[in-house]
């Protein structure tokens, strides 16, 4: 018998080679084949690829490859998800240019992408900054603004002074810059946005059809969409008013605590807060002190709540001579709502905070159903549960529902200075998408400012707006602002000369329609719209659960906002969504506190103990914590490494074995080892088999031994079928374990029946298929053992027998007076009576009896006996 071994090394670079000669992976638009379009989230240049995306690409290729197998045209592409700042950061540290960082970055990477067997059309790649993509993304910027979709406003940014550029509200931790750690200042500027916010609705309630997204994902998109209905209620001024305001109109969700109301508070930055200011230096004081503080979610929520008394009160709409005091106070943010609230502090956890700060009323008016009126108080917790109205006037009894109702009803009617008291109003959570970014490795906004025209389009055919190459980093800030020959530059409209926007756009732009421009990479326009239609929605996106939110939530709006400008016709880009698991390893502490890289470790049973020494020093290193696998703890393994030792088909195995795939899963040398035994294990199997020579034997038991062989092959088609289908890769991988083992066990000789010899070689065809999309190069280099023509990548996917997949016995429990005492193995097709005799043969069935015959024999077909003694 053959004991050769499989040579990853050799096979892995050759059929890789054989399928890149032969283009097979390259996807044809005019393919007449039922499309299927399976995509990875595209990764970040950032320098090497990490066991995260070994993870992700392996998932995505099960798919492409299987899909194929299947029948249909399959897209699998990959790109580059390439500006951002690192690239600008490795520049300022390293003095590499930006763009030679970055594509220097994409070869390495390409190269390992390629080395791990992928299924991927090449041909479509790009990186979001080659020139031909920003310029198109640049027109569906234009036309997004001649579509109102994109417009200009100042607003509040959260500014890190040392970085210089805006940050997002989920960039700011703590006060502080994400990246530099930086104080975070507050700053007025003018941005662009786009309007994201007009399709809240349509975001909200299109996630109802997503039904193949996972459920987590789309409530976390509810949640950031944030739909709240309520009421804007006007409070009238008691006198004095401050000058020019009757009113102070806020917006509340819970208009049925209006009784429970004990003050006002408008947002420091409320037109109102900024009248009193005027007159008020220790206001102006307070309103700059929040400013200082920022406005970032969680900045407001953490903080202390700290209010300041303007000394004006308004009125009570119901409660005659009830006035409320009016506060300016630091978590009342200026764009949601109007502003400005009633603070009822008894139902309300931050008005209760301010309420006990500064000396207010509390009083309830929900009653939680298992407490009594008189009994009732608020302590530290504000009370926010179901209940009945009281303390409310004509509100008392009812729920909380009927009040909000009955308070619309009434306000909707009332007017004050000729306004409508109450007017019911929906609100969204979700703000227009600020796209500025003061940096230089970005997509350019491509329009001019100009002294006379003001803002200024770049016409179409004067695109792209190229970023210069020749800047330099030695000063903090965007090199745009002082790159006078690129910045100057004639005004479209009337010549004069005009300086071009230096804001780059926020790199979410660029991938949130990367899986459009896929479809026809190389078109002039942004879009082929009818091969992009064809093509979209993208059938099975994967990746990481960390773009939950934004990335697809910006994706959704661009998926919309290029239908509504001719780009596209779909609303939804993504039908089918997962999200996978992370990678994770131990972790290795020495003495002194550091982490250790598991490289530099050897690991030794010691008394049964597994125990970890330093390669170097030789002591003994704590084995800590199962972690994410990250630069910080040191606890990554180099996919690289991985791929030299062991091989890109074990590595894939490996990722895919064992773990669900939405689930962490654990990086281990012994898991790693094992599937590379497993490897060869199937290579044996093939080996053996094409080194045997046969003279075609023959035996009475030879047709029972081959059916049952058949059968087991069969039966794994269908359920790897089903689990890919699924993506249920652990489990796919479990049936294959399987078919080996039967495999295995069947000794075949010189002189074995040819029948069985036959089966086998039918199993073996058909394990050689449904291996492949995950092993591939093992797949291409056993077919070639069995003798297959052609490539097993571009071979269809097995079909089953189903009269093979019926089962011939089926196991029933057999009861004795109700209770189970046993089980019986009969044919599945078998009738009462031989049912009847073969129960009453068994042992304990005989003891039971004890020699009479049953008073009873229950039957209930192909569920269970009971036998009644
Ligand atoms: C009175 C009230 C009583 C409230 C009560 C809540 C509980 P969502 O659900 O997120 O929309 N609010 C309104 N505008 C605000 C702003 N600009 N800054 C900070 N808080 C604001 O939350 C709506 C509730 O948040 C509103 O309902 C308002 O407080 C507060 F027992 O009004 B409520
Ligand atoms: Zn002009």
């Amino acid at each position: 018998m053959s004991t050769e071994r499989y040579n990853h090394r050799d096979s892995e670079a050759r059929w890789q080679s054989i399928w890149a000669e032969q283009k097979i992976f390259e996807t044809d638009n005019d393919d007449p084949r039922p499309k299927y379009y399976v995509l990875e989230m595209f990764p970040y240049p950032s320098g090497r690829i990490h066991m995260g995306h070994v993870r992700n690409y392996t998932m995505g290729d099960v798919v492409a490859r299987y899909k194929r197998a299947k029948g249909f045209n399959v897209l699998h592409p990959m790109g580059w998800d390439a500006f951002g700042m690192p690239a600008e950061n490795a520049a300022m540290q390293n003095k590499v240019h930006p763009k030679d960082w970055t594509y220097e970055n994409i070869a390495t990477m390409r190269d390992q992408l390629k080395a791990m067997g992928l299924s991927l059309d090449w041909s479509r790649e790009f990186a979001t900054c080659d020139v031909e993509y920003y310029h198109r993304q640049q027109k569906l910027f234009l036309d997004f603004l001649e579509a109102d979709i994109v417009y200009r406003k100042e607003s509040r940014v959260n500014w890190d002074p040392v970085d210089q550029t805006v940050l997002a509200n989920e960039q700011v931790i703590d006060g502080k810059g994400w990246r530099s750690g930086a104080l975070v200042e507050q700053r007025d500027l003018t941005q662009w946005f786009f309007k994201i916010s007009d399709y809240s609705d349509d975001l909200l309630e299109k996630l109802d059809t997503l039904d193949d997204w996972p459920e987590k994902v789309r409530l976390m998109q509810r949640n950031w969409i944030g739909k709240s209905e309520g009421l804007r209620i006007n409070f009238e001024f008691s006198h004095p008013a401050p000058e020019g305001f009757d009113l102070i109109e806020v917006f509340t969700t819970r208009p049925d605590t209006l009784f429970g109301a004990s003050f006002m508070a408008l947002s420091p930055e409320h037109p109102i807060s900024r009248k009193i200011a005027q007159n008020d230096e220790k206001l102006s004081e307070f309103i700059e002190e929040c400013r200082r503080m920022g406005t970032s979610v969680t900045a407001l929520e953490t903080a202390e709540k700290k209010g300041y008394p303007t000394g004006y009160t308004v009125k009570h709409p119901f409660v005659e001579g009830k006035e409320l005091p009016v506060y300016v106070a630091n978590f009342i943010l200026m764009d949601y709502g109007t502003g400005a609230i009633f603070g009822c502090p008894a139902h309300d956890q931050r008005d209760l905070d301010f309420a006990r700060s500064y000396g207010l009323t509390v009083t309830p008016v929900v009653l939680p159903d298992d407490a009594t009126a008189e009994d009732f108080t608020i302590g530290n917790e504000a009370f926010t549960g179901e209940g009945k109205i009281f303390n409310s006037e004509f509100l008392d009894g009812m729920s909380i529902e009927d009040a909000k109702e009955a308070i619309a009803k009434r306000l909707e009617n009332e007017t004050l200075s000729n306004e409508p008291v109450g007017t019911r109003q929906v609100n969204y959570r979700l703000r227009d998408w600020g796209i500025s970014r003061q940096r230089y490795w970005g997509c350019p906004i491509p329009v001019v400012h100009c002294d006379d025209c003001g803002v200024v389009p770049v016409p179409t055919e004067d695109l792209p707006v190229e970023l210069p190459e020749n800047i330099t980093f030695d000063m903090p800030g965007n090199p745009l602002d002082r790159h006078n020959e690129w910045l100057i530059t004639p005004c479209p409209k009337c010549g004069k000369e005009s300086r071009r926007e230096t804001d780059t756009m926020d790199t979410f732009v660029d991938s949130s329609w990367y899986f459009a421009r896929f479809t026809s990479p190389r078109e002039d326009t942004p879009t082929n719209p009818k091969v992009a239609d064809a093509w979209l929605p993208v059938d099975q996106y994967i990746g990481g659960i960390e773009h939950a939110i934004l990335h697809l939530l910006y994706s959704r709006f661009f998926a919309r906002a290029m239908s509504k400008t001719g780009h596209l016709n779909v609303d939804e880009p993504f039908k089918g969504l997962f999200t996978q698991g992370m990678v994770t390893h131990e972790t290795y502490k020495s003495a002194d506190g550091s982490w250790i890289s598991p490289a530099e470790l050897r690991f030794e049973d010691v008394e049964g103990k597994r125990k970890a020494f330093s390669l170097d020093t030789n002591e003994e290193v704590a084995i800590g914590g199962i972690e994410k696998m990250s630069k910080s703890k040191r606890n990554t393994v180099d996919p690289t490494d991985i791929l030299e030792t062991y091989g890109a088909d074990t590595a894939r195995w490996f990722m895919l074995s064992d773990t669900p795939p939405e689930r962490d899963l654990e990086w281990t040398s012994q898991g790693a080892e094992g599937a590379f035994r497993f490897i060869q294990r199937i290579y044996r199997l093939f080996a053996d088999f094409s080194a045997q020579e046969f003279t075609g034997g023959e035996s009475s038991s030879s047709t029972k031994e081959a059916v049952a062989i058949k059968k087991v092959a069969h039966k794994a088609i269908s359920l790897v079928e089903n689990d890919i289908e699924k993506l249920g890769f652990n489990r796919a991988v479990a049936r294959i374990y399987e078919l080996v083992n039967t495999l295995g066990k069947v000794k075949l000789q010189a002189d074995s029946p040819s029948e069985v010899v036959s089966a086998y070689k039918e199993a073996l065809e058909i394990l050689v298929k449904i291996i492949s999309p995950m092993t591939p190069h093992l797949g291409e280099e056993c077919g070639k053992l069995l003798g297959i023509e052609g490539l097993i990548a571009e071979t269809d996917w097995p079909s089953f027998d189903p009269s093979l997949l019926v089962e011939d016995t089926i196991t029933l429990p057999v009861q004795i007076n109700g209770k189970r005492r046993g089980d019986v193995d009969i044919p599945a097709d078998a009738d009462q009576e031989f049912i009847e005799a073969t129960v009453l043969k068994l042992d304990f069935v005989q003891k039971a009896l004890d020699g009479n015959s049953p008073r009873k024999l229950i039957i209930v077909p192909k569920r269970i006996v009971n036998v009644v003694v």
